[in-house]
């Protein structure tokens, strides 16, 4: 019988998105060359994370190396390569990083028709001492022959047409949507290809984890206090919520969406729109999890209905399990 050790039929990334491009007639192969580029970004992330090639990045925390040249910080470098991919891909038009003041207009040799958003490592308070880390990227696209402007990336999370996230953890995983449903490959490292090994994630409707900075606690306003209060001293009759929190968004919603539960970086009284930035972390993050099944909530509205006015905006943030979420969206109502 067939216990093969071995799977023979592997379905890669490229072969995936390929396989959902079939699907429709007009495309011409763009958003998969895109998104290989996205893939190498993170594939050399992963590679410096895990400190291959020892001796060249032995100084990455910004110290010198061996040979006593200054080395670049991780989330410079992870930058500086996303940004070179991302424009030789040929197929972009709008750059935003976390890392970049300002958006990068690529220049007209080079243009192509999507506009991307991203933070090449997220969780930099974790990137020293070794804790998963991650990259959030989100995809708009121009329509055909537009000139690009800023206004082209300053729309709604929900005209995305693709987001996703790539994790450093015990294994490299990347998750993806493309607006049917949330597809997680984990990097093979031996073949260097990312595999799918989640197909169609679907986050639990209710889950039994909360997500959050309880440091932050004094600052909270009162819905989100409730909210907490509520998950470790239940009335309903049911037991406490378990608290998770490692300090990276992309740790904190990948468990949660495995797992189920609620992820807040809510506002508090010192930072009134919270820490967490529209573009390249919430909006990513709430089209992933609403595609799985979840919610994302802003404290005032679903989070993929935000207007940015600015490309580096911050917002509140409530995400995760169904059920969780409209708990939270009725203690703000009640506000009201
Ligand atoms: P960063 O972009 O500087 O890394 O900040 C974003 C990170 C998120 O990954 C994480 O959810 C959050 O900051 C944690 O913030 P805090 O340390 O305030 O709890
Ligand atoms: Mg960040």
């Amino acid at each position: 019988h067939e216990a093969d050790a071995y799977r023979t039929d592997l379905m890669t990334m490229t072969r995936f998105v390929l396989n959902e491009q079939s699907k429709h007639p007009e495309s011409r192969g763009d958003f998969t060359i895109l998104l290989s580029h996205i893939v190498l970004g993170c594939k050399f992330v992963c590679s410096a994370v895990n400190k291959a090639g020892l001796a060249k990045l032995i100084g990455l925390a910004g110290e010198t190396n061996v040979q006593g040249e200054e080395q670049k910080k991780l989330d410079v470098l992870s930058n500086e390569v996303f940004v070179k991919a991302l424009v030789s891909s040929g197929r972009t038009c709008i750059l935003v990083s976390e890392e970049d003041e300002e958006a990068i207009f690529v220049e007209s040799s080079k243009h192509g028709k999507y506009c991307v958003v991203f933070d090449p490592l997220d969780g930099s308070s974790n990137i020293d001492c070794g804790v998963s880390i991650g990259t959030i990227f989100g995809i708009y696209v121009l329509n055909d022959g537009k000139e690009a402007t800023l206004d082209d990336v300053l729309q709604p999370g929900k005209n995305m047409l693709a987001a996703g996230y790539c994790m450093y953890g015990s294994s490299c995983m990347f998750v993806l949507t493309t607006g049917s449903g949330v597809h997680g490959f984990t990097l093979d490292p031996s073949l260097g290809e990312f595999i799918l090994t989640h197909p169609d994630i679907k986050i639990p409707k209710k889950g039994k984890i909360y997500s959050v900075n309880e440091g932050n606690a004094k600052n909270w306003d009162a819905p989100t206090a409730k909210y907490v209060e509520k998950c470790k001293f239940p009335t309903d009759g049911s037991s406490p919520k378990s608290l998770r929190y490692v300090g990276s968004m992309v740790a904190d919603v990948h468990r949660t969406l495995l797992y189920g539960g609620i992820f807040l970086y809510p506002a508090d009284k010192k930072s009134p729109n919270g820490k967490l930035r529209v573009l390249y972390e919430v909006f990513p993050m709430s089209f992933l999890l609403e595609q799985a099944g979840g919610q994302a909530f802003t404290g005032k509205e679903r989070a993929l209905d935000l207007v940015p006015k600015k490309i580096h905006e911050r917002s509140p943030i409530f995400l995760g399990s169904y059920d969780d979420v409209e708990e939270i969206k009725a203690l703000y109502a009640a506000e009201e």
